[in-house]
């Protein structure tokens, strides 16, 4: 490097706080407190080919601070990726420019990850790490060979998530995890002596990592640091000293440079003091080649990782796998066949383990695990072996109570690619892990969430442990797929539908108790089309029962006490909403006709439902909270029985 590091990390900064002056919106500190660290990170660390974005091998960055875009976008840009351009960086924060105000990874390559709500994206890290390690015992150094960076702020390193991320990396000693913590003692509050006083270096060593510390606006202590941190087997935290806003003469050490433009007065003293005289958005010549020059070493090592792969004997393996096409096969088909032949009385959560027992032994790309609810949660097969610190070779993952850290993981597994994670809890605990699955949703990933005890259902554990409100509020987030299947047909076809949802995360809520078997055809997935009749009325029909999951047997009792009675009714399994809404009209209203009374049952909250009954539609669920009793005696107490039901269908018939 000819030039001086500073100014080359001064490209970063003018970048930061033309955009964020430009935008009159944004956050100029902390871009401009970390860019000599990003910058000899870039010059001299990170491995990556700005022409080839999605190249397997390379090292993944993580801005975790994801308020620190414009460090991001700066860094791209400079480093000569085809995206950002400078006019998109002029378009920070602006409509259709892929600057938006956090990083998404699906505006720009290069940006391996959304970030933006504090302490995910390290643990998203954590995820892509331990993709990495697995990856590399089943294929080898010569194909699977990085690391994961991450630059994390005080918030990062606060959020309870980062105790949950951090445990867990420890204990499976992803060495090739750096966090570089941007340790400038301030947030949007002011000094981070207002709200803690932790030792956060010795909570990381006391969770199995190395910890480093080094003075952030100097590259030879940042290098010192970097190289001990790769030098070590345990992940790293170096807590990078450094001043937010630095060169910023009036603001710089103060959280007025963390979330606001510095005004123009001030960007031109910075100007001033960092000795920088270009215009806004004009970077000089010399550095721009210097920082073009930075992606050179990466360029020459894709090129012999390209050699390796076409000469590896696992090219078409490896290709595939990170390609993460997948269809269930022979053991998959077998295993419905046999549930033709012999319907079984199980739990949903019994038959996801059957039908899971099918498609581990076909798809090596299945990673799954549990937050300690293995046995709970029937995510273990005889394939998955478990994947631990001596054997990243293993296929299952013992989260440990950790549900936040296990969606977030899942998250940077999928990312990675190569893997397709599945993961385990109680649904009533998809409240622990909501941030994390909105992420999922969001960055458009194969994450597969195994939500048990879906209900009242699971009796005796009482109102804490009985899901309510979920179903609803997880079918409330965008690109979330909702599914809950009624028998163990059903749920081997909601497996092999989230397995073919490439953009999206699904969500299986599945049944402590046992269920009758409903269905005895498996020629058609017909959860495909999220609600289907699974019943026809035999009488002229006048209701449609509407049900999911448990629901649904409970749906076929009620139609048969009313077509006793003389009243005709369908029994629709409406075991995904999202896929549902997705038929056309034509078909919606034949299965929810307008002359007949909608009716719908779930035991859950009624809320919402009255979009499939209309307002003139019966709806059955629970409204309050649950209660602690053995499950016949909860279904009863809360009015969810044939004998409750249909006497109040009929008599909204005869009305
Ligand atoms: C989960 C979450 N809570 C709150 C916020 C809002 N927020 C954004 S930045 C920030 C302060 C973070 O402080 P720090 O990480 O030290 O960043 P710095 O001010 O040093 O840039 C807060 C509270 C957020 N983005 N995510
Ligand atoms: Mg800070």
């Amino acid at each position: 490097m000819t030039l001086p590091e500073r100014q080359l990390a001064n490209a970063i900064r003018a970048l930061a706080m033309d955009a964020v002056q430009a935008a009159n919106s944004g956050h100029p500190g902390m871009p401009m407190g970390m860019a000599d660290v990003a910058t000899l990170l870039y010059s001299d660390y990170l491995k990556f080919d700005p022409a080839d974005p999605a190249w397997p091998d390379r090292d993944r960055f993580v801005l975790s601070a994801g308020h620190g875009s414009m460090l991001a976008y700066a860094t791209l840009h400079l480093a000569g990726y085809a995206h950002p351009t400078i006019d998109e960086i002029r378009n920070f924060r602006q409509l259709n420019s892929p600057c938006a105000g956090h990083p998404e990874n699906f505006e720009l390559a290069g940006v391996e990850t959304t970030t933006g709500p504090l302490g995910q994206g390290l643990a998203t890290a954590v995820g892509m790490a331990i993709a990495e390690r697995h990856l590399n015992a089943v294929y080898g150094d010569e194909l699977v060979d990085h690391r994961t960076y991450v630059v994390a702020g005080d918030g990062c390193l606060m959020e309870g998530i980062n105790h949950e991320a951090i445990g867990l990396a420890g204990h499976l000693k992803l060495g090739r995890l750096i966090v570089l913590w941007d340790d400038n003692k301030i947030t949007i509050d002011g000094a981070t002596d207002l709200s803690t006083s932790e030792d956060v270096r010795a909570r990381y060593a006391a969770t199995g990592w190395h910890v480093e510390s080094c003075d952030g606006h100097d590259p030879a202590d940042i290098r010192r640091a970097l190289d001990a941190a790769l030098a070590d087997e345990r992940p790293s935290l170096i807590a990078c000293r450094t001043i937010i806003g630095f060169g910023a003469p009036n603001k710089q050490g103060t959280s007025a440079t963390h979330g606001a433009a510095l005004g123009v007065d001030e960007v031109a003293a910075a100007r001033e003091t960092l000795g920088w005289t270009a215009e806004p958005f004009v970077i000089p010549a010399d550095i721009a080649a210097a920082w073009k020059a930075f992606g050179e070493k990466g360029k020459r090592l894709r090129a012999e990782w390209q050699d390796r792969l076409a000469s590896s004997a696992k090219k078409d393996d490896f290709e595939a796998r990170i390609a993460g096409h997948v269809t269930p096969g022979a053991a998959f088909q077998a295993y419905l066949d046999g549930l033709v032949a012999e319907p079984p009385k199980v739990a949903t959560r019994k038959a996801s383990e059957n039908a899971l027992t099918a498609l581990t032994a076909d798809i090596e790309a299945l990673v799954g695990g549990s937050a300690d609810l293995t046995g709970s949660n029937n995510t273990k097969t005889s394939s998955t072996k478990p994947l631990t610190r001596d054997d990243y070779s293993g296929r299952y993952i013992y989260y440990g109570i950790r549900e936040f850290g296990m969606a977030a993981a899942m998250n940077g597994m999928a990312l990675h690619g190569g893997v397709i994670p599945y993961g385990g809890t109680f649904l009533v605990f998809s409240d622990y892990c909501r941030g994390a699955i909105r992420l999922s949703a969001l960055q458009r990933q194969r994450v597969v969430y195994v939500m048990t005890h879906d209900s009242i259902g699971l009796g005796e554990d009482g109102p804490t442990h009985q899901p309510i409100e979920h179903l609803q509020a997880l079918r409330a987030m965008p690109n979330l797929l909702v599914m809950r299947p009624a028998d163990a047909v059903e749920t081997a076809e909601c497996w092999a539908i989230a397995l073919a949802q490439e953009d999206r995360p699904t969500l299986l809520a599945l049944t402590r108790q046992n269920l009758p078997p409903l269905r005895h055809d498996v020629t058609e997935n017909l959860c495909l089309k999220g609600g289907y009749r699974l019943r026809d009325a035999s009488a002229a029909r006048k209701v449609v029962l509407v049900a999911t999951g448990s629901e649904v047997s409970l749906a076929m009792e009620i139609a048969d006490q009313l077509e006793a009675a003389g009243q005709g009714a369908d029994v629709v399994s409406m075991v995904s909403t999202e896929l549902f809404d997705e038929q056309d009209a034509a078909y919606q209203a034949s299965i929810l006709p307008r002359d007949a009374l909608i009716v719908s049952i779930e035991a859950g909250t009624t809320f919402g439902w009255e979009r499939y009954t209309g307002r003139d539609g019966l709806r059955f669920g629970i409204d309050s909270f649950g209660a602690s009793a053995p499950i016949e005696d909860l279904f009863k107490h809360f009015g969810l029985t044939a004998d409750a039901i249909t006497p109040q269908i009929m008599a909204r018939l005869n009305n």
